[in-house]
């Protein structure tokens, strides 16, 4: 297949060139091999939850060997990828949480409580006193009520009253408000075990309970405490893509998660003594860049580079120029170290949890993260000497990051008082349609970035706000669509307005795929401000990913229809399709739930039509519209009056 058909993104174009002439394989190349994949697996109509299986159904065998229907295992299949993809989001999450207490004990001196403003606000929700006590000792107890949200004996998630009274009681009565994360994934796990949940729907809610405890629970914690550790992001400039790697400098890519690490090597890689060795070995400097959700965490706090998204991590190696890579956890292509072993890169794991065999592993400790992170720069130091022949594509594009919930807020009201109403206003006035999350991954089944800009770019030139997150984002950042210069100049007249006004690209980006949860937030800000409906499910908002990869995304995809949006996802990463039940109830039934609903739509200007049309059918419900047209109709009666 032609590298144009596999990326849009041109620097990535060269280095699958440059892959397929030295013969080494990646992700497009394994997906051939792989080819036809599995139709059973696809349509989710395969059970291998027991040993009477693996069970597939088919036209002549409707049942698995245990009676269970498609119905049945097309639901426990979606419920147990959701819980998996809950997993690893709120797994991050405690991971934070327990450094954040460490941090806060004093027991991890390389880190810092740095937000304390953000740190008081979550004391004040959480119920911790903060008059008279120190930052550490308000920040053990924020800490230590953060941990117990994963695994609390009994109680609700805490993060949830943030969401609309209206909303929580559309949980209540549904039974889905979530409890500890630890006990909707055994949960998810135990129902969807042989035996035992048989009724679809019933399975279905459990999807949205575990994917509630996710959205409004275990990811969003990470979010709040990554903020209060390293601080809330504001907008900053940053580079995006290949071309940020230097050919005559130590090259570090830091990929997958958890900003523990990454954030400890961009300081390390600013050591005066690190950067003196450097310039021994006979390098210029240490460049620090990352791919995935780590890029998004190191852009959005501190305009560290960003080399690519999933589908770039083994390119990047392919370059010649890495001198190390250090990786944590999820989204990490084992891949990685078939083409590390092609060059001279040094691939290290640093997650217990995420070990690789082969390939040498250095335990991030937090007590003592900055010396363990110096053993990694000094690692790539070393390598430089090692590098044979380097190509480094040209391509990168300036970038604008660090779209959290609090920099909206001051962006849109100002620093005398920071408010929503300004973007509330401008909905109802309908200068903003209305606003979109375009999340996730990329997927080698698609041309790498392509239906996420393409998408992108048809909803801002409808005057629709995108709020991008995940891979996602750094697809729009590579074709400029996070920098105002650029990006103004494709939105329409009522979005380019405003955004000039305020200074801000129409494409925001607001960090990694935990961070999905600064939407809900949002979301759930513009209820409160008024005048957009008393539910989130009232909103002109919708959710996107036609490039899904992980379990994650599914798991994400569910938090939002759950909390109300419409969710559209490419029919090749949706397994639901083997079941008309499952399916009908996602796409339609779950509405009246839920007030949300998945969609399918592979083609993404197909997916722009069909989200301004739901739009346009919140605003219109919502009154929104009329309002707007009668203004317009006054002044133009207004104009007739003079002119008499
Ligand atoms: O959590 S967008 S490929 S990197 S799963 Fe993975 Fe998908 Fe990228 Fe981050 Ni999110
Ligand atoms: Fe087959 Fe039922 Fe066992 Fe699944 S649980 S593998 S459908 S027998």
């Amino acid at each position: 297949m032609d590298a144009k058909e596999r990326s849009s993104d041109k620097a990535a174009q060269e280095m699958i060139e440059r892959m397929a002439k030295a013969g080494q394989q990646n992700a497009w190349d394994r997906l051939d091999l792989q080819k036809p994949q599995c139709g059973f697996g696809k349509q989710g109509v395969c059970c291998r939850i027991c040993a009477m299986g693996p069970c597939r159904i088919t036209k002549k065998a409707k049942l698995g060997v245990c009676g269970a229907d498609v119905d049945t295992i097309v639901a426990r299949n979606f419920l147990r990828a959701i819980a998996a993809g809950v997993a690893a989001h709120s797994d991050h999450g405690r991971t934070v949480a327990e450094v954040f207490i460490a941090t806060a004990r004093g027991e991890a001196a390389d880190y810092k409580l740095k937000d304390t403003t953000k740190l008081f606000k979550l004391a004040e929700e959480m119920g911790v006193e903060t008059k008279d006590r120190s930052v550490n000792e308000i920040g053990v107890d924020v800490g230590l009520i953060a941990l117990g949200e994963f695994g609390k004996p009994e109680g609700t998630q805490l993060m949830a009253r943030r969401a609309p009274a209206s909303r929580q009681e559309i949980w209540n009565k549904l039974g889905v408000t979530p409890r500890a994360v630890d006990r909707e994934v055994t949960e998810s796990l135990h129902r969807s075990t042989m035996g035992v949940d048989q009724d679809y729907k019933n399975i279905l809610n459990h999807a949205s309970r575990v994917a509630l405890a996710d959205g409004w629970g275990g990811a969003m914690l990470a979010t709040e405490l990554q903020d209060v550790l390293f601080g809330t992001p504001y907008p900053g400039r940053g580079e995006v893509n290949m071309g940020v790697l230097k050919k005559d400098e130590v090259n570090i890519i830091v990929h997958g998660h958890e900003p523990i690490l990454s954030e400890m090597i961009a300081a390390a890689s600013q050591d005066d003594e690190l950067l003196g060795e450097a310039k021994k070995v006979g390098a210029n400097g240490i460049t620090v860049a990352g791919t995935c959700c780590t890029a998004n965490e190191l852009l959005m706090r501190h305009g560290i580079p960003i080399a690519g998204n999933f589908l770039n991590q083994e390119l990047v190696i392919a370059t010649g120029a890495i001198e190390l890579m250090a990786v944590d956890v999820q989204c990490v292509m084992q891949g990685l170290s078939t083409v590390a072993s092609c060059y001279h890169t040094k691939l290290v794991t640093t997650a217990d949890k995420a070990k690789m065999s082969g390939i040498e592993h250095v335990t991030i400790d937090e007590r003592d993260a900055l010396n363990t992170a110096k053993k990694l720069v000094r690692m790539a130091i070393d390598n430089y000497k090692n590098r044979g022949d380097v190509y480094i594509p040209k391509d990168k594009k300036a970038a604008v990051g660090g779209f959290s919930f609090e920099s909206i807020n001051y962006m849109l009201g100002g620093s005398f008082r920071s408010s929503f109403r300004p973007l509330n206003d401008n909905i109802i006035n309908g200068r903003i349609r209305g606003i979109v999350g375009v999340v996730g991954c990329t997927n080698p089944k698609m041309p790498q970035d392509l239906t996420h800009t393409t998408l992108t770019r048809e909803l801002i030139k409808r005057d629709i706000l995108v709020l991008t997150t995940g891979c996602a984002t750094i697809a729009c950042a590579k074709q400029g669509l996070t920098n105002p210069k650029e990006a103004l100049e494709l939105a329409g007249p009522g979005l380019r307005e405003v955004c000039e006004a305020v200074g801000i690209a129409p494409v925001l980006a607001c960090g990694s795929c935990v961070d999905n949860t600064r939407l809900l937030v949002s979301c759930s800000e513009l209820v409160r401000e008024g005048g957009l409906g008393n539910d989130m499910s009232e909103l002109p908002v919708a959710g996107v990913c036609l490039e899904s990869v992980s379990e994650k995304a599914l798991a994400i995809g569910q938090y939002f229809v759950a909390s109300g949006a419409l969710v559209v996802f490419a029919e090749e990463v949706m397994p639901i399709l083997g079941s008309e039940n499952v399916s009908d109830y996602l796409f339609n039934g779950i509405e009246k739930d839920l007030g949300g609903h998945w969609a399918i739509e592979s083609d993404p200007v197909k997916a722009a039509e069909m989200i301004i049309e739901h739009i346009e059918g919140k605003r219109d419900a919502l009154g929104i519209n009329k309002e707007a047209e009668r203004k317009l109709y006054d002044m133009e009666d207004r104009r007739a009056l003079t002119v008499e």
